[in-house]
């Protein structure tokens, strides 16, 4: 199996299976027991010395962050298609978007939940309000980041507000929602969403 995810359901894991079955490609799982642990085994340090997951490995590449998995799945297996090519303007965006997620939503959520201090003038993600009004127009009057055009960047961008929808960080605003609920109609979110749910089922956790 050239393509291997070391996958938890209730980590970012989660989101990379929806990543897969987006691509179509063939992949196996690899059930890495964060619960107890686990990834702090050796053989996980060896590929992430963060001890987190998710881990993908394509033959001998090892790719860790979440985003950068999806950014390297989509080049790699989806060139022109979920990744617009390098020389097509919609890679600006396409970049844009994607790296938003974990370089300024997941810290500016986890500062307005955690209550930290800071400068917005010197913190990367600024203002929660500010955050939020860039989210919003990323998806206003459109359906996905791209326009018509659903990529790679709204598995990463849109699965955050997903989750954040889900776990009540986000408030529902109306294109909040319908981004989400066309996100969710996916046939490959729904079959990572099964997946993720067998296997919760498998291990006695859903
Ligand atoms: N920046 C990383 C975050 C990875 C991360 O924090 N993973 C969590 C699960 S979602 C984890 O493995 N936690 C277990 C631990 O830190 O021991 C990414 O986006 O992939």
């Amino acid at each position: 199996m050239p393509v291997t995810l070391y996958h938890h359901p209730y980590s970012r894991a989660a989101n990379v299976i929806w990543m897969l079955e987006e691509l179509g490609i063939d992949y196996g799982l690899r059930f890495v027991d964060t619960m107890k642990g686990a990834q702090k085994a050796p053989e996980i340090l060896a590929l992430n010395p963060m001890g987190k997951l998710p881990i993908l490995t394509d033959g001998e590449v090892v790719v860790t962050e979440s985003a950068a998995i999806g950014l390297y799945l989509a080049d790699r297996y989806s060139l022109g298609k979920l990744a617009p090519a390098p020389d097509d303007p919609a890679r600006g965006p396409y970049l844009r978007w994607s790296f938003f997620a974990p370089s300024v939503i997941e810290p500016g959520m986890l500062a307005k939940s955690s209550g930290w201090e800071f400068k917005p003038s010197q913190a990367g993600w600024g203002t929660y309000e500010s955050m939020i009004e860039a989210m919003q127009s990323a998806i206003a009057d459109r359906s996905y980041v791209l326009g018509d055009r659903f990529s790679m960047a709204d598995v990463i961008f849109g699965g955050t507000i997903r989750y954040m929808l889900r776990f009540k960080l986000l408030e529902t605003t109306p294109s909040f929602a319908a981004y989400a609920e066309r996100l969710a109609a996916r046939p490959a979110a729904q079959r990572a969403d099964a997946r993720n749910a067998g296997i919760l089922k498998e291990h006695g956790l859903g």
